[in-house]
């Protein structure tokens, strides 16, 4: 537990797959770290007061309500964790760090880059006043990932030549599963291509410290009409043979897209949620002019590193068990060879925010990184709007400052 008295009171919006995910890492952050200020799950909030309400009891949270808006002015609060479909990101990071409250908000960002500007301006405001705002990009604190970062900053691979990365889940190829907010433009921005592309985009920038500077881009819809969910509301709806109630997808179903880097680098890029067989399948492969590194989330604990200055005759991929307790976060853990999971990289990621927030440093990715990858989101969907041309990614307000 930790050895510091400073409290740090959470709230947190929303209960689903990110709320679990997000709680589990709350609950476990200082039973596994000693850091400089202890959690509190003080309240969670949700739109359905029975569900909220269940969820309180099972997530481990002390109180619940369905007013976001009461949360984030509590002076019960003093964290508030972002956990809604991207529609809602903007308008309760906003109120939340005008209230003075530090800010974790799950990726992407927000749903447009107008959005994400307006939350990255806010957020360097309000970072004046020690108030500390961090983008949910989790798979930067895979302690392989951050190794991988590592190999290519001492120059293990030497001079960066391609990217190649892909994230590949099937949970829609069914067409009768149901119309669900991920699907709906207005919910969620876009489809494959800001859930988990916006991995793929953000983890390749960090563990090469290069940034993405243009893009030539395809998406597609491959199931566009699909049945409404059970007790939907306002969304148009048209019958299909059956009488069934249909609404239209309105976002991609997968995006691929080559790209520059402004080290020089080629990539390409994969997000689809259409690849048949793999359920959450991140591959990203870096290759360099002394060496290649390959990150496979399907197994997280390792990297497949390629030395190329080794003598000819010992050449060949190793695979490296990342669990030595010299790597980040994996000494609070188990011993060597005892492998950690999906849920580990939230427990690291909340770690890694009170830290910033107890020690008054920045937590990174910070809204600005989160708003670059919301410009590289924009340039691929920009681009497959333009038969695939060629598009410059936008600089930041930073970049532009430079
Ligand atoms: C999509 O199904 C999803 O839940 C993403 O939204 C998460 O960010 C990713 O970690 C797992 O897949």
């Amino acid at each position: 537990m930790s050895t510091h008295n400073r409290l740090l009171r959470v709230g947190m919006v929303g209960y689903a797959f990110m709320g679990a995910a997000h709680s589990q890492a709350w609950r476990t952050v200082n039973r596994v770290y000693d850091l400089p200020a202890r959690v509190r799950m003080s309240l969670i909030c949700g739109r359905d007061s029975g569900k909220v309400a269940e969820a309180a009891d099972r997530l481990g949270w002390e109180g619940h309500t369905t007013d976001w808006r009461r949360l984030v002015e509590s002076d019960d609060v003093d964290v508030v964790d972002i956990c809604t479909p991207g529609d809602s990101h903007c308008e309760i990071a906003i109120a939340a760090l005008a209230a003075g409250k530090h800010v974790l908000c799950e990726k992407p960002l927000a749903n447009t880059v107008e959005e994400a500007r307006v939350m990255a301006v806010a957020a360097a405001r309000a970072r004046a006043d020690g108030v500390r705002a961090m983008c949910g990009f989790n798979y930067r604190r895979v302690p392989a990932v951050t190794m991988m970062r590592q190999l290519i900053a001492d120059g293990r691979l030497g001079v960066i030549r391609h990217v190649r990365a892909a994230y590949l889940q099937d949970w829609i190829v069914d067409p009768q599963f149901p119309l669900v907010w991920r699907l709906q433009k207005d919910r969620a921005g876009s489809g494959a291509l800001g859930d988990i592309g916006a991995h793929i985009i953000d983890l390749t920038q960090y563990v090469t410290g290069q940034r993405i500077t243009g893009v030539s881009a395809l998406t597609e819809t491959f199931v566009k009409e699909r049945p409404l969910p059970a007790g939907s509301s306002g969304l148009a709806a048209q019958a299909d043979g059956n009488g069934r109630a249909m609404g239209t997808v309105t976002v991609d179903d997968a995006a691929v897209f080559v790209a520059r880097l402004d080290g020089g680098a080629l990539a390409t890029y994969e997000a689809s949620r259409f690849a048949t067989g793999r359920k959450n399948a991140l591959r990203v492969e870096i290759n360099g002019s002394l060496g290649t590194v390959v990150f496979d989330l399907e197994r997280l604990n390792e990297l497949e590193f390629y030395d190329a200055t080794r003598p000819a005759a010992e050449q060949g991929f190793t695979r490296i068990l990342v669990t030595e307790g010299e790597h980040p976060y994996m000494s609070a853990w188990w011993p060597p060879g005892h492998i950690i999971g999906y849920e580990h990289s939230f427990t690291h990621q909340m770690r890694d925010f009170v830290e910033a927030i107890a020690t008054g440093t920045d937590p990174a990715p910070s809204f600005a990184d989160a708003l670059q990858v919301q410009l590289v989101l924009d340039a691929v969907t920009r681009s497959a709007g333009l038969d695939s041309r060629w598009t410059e990614v936008e600089p930041t307000l930073a970049e532009l400052a430079a």
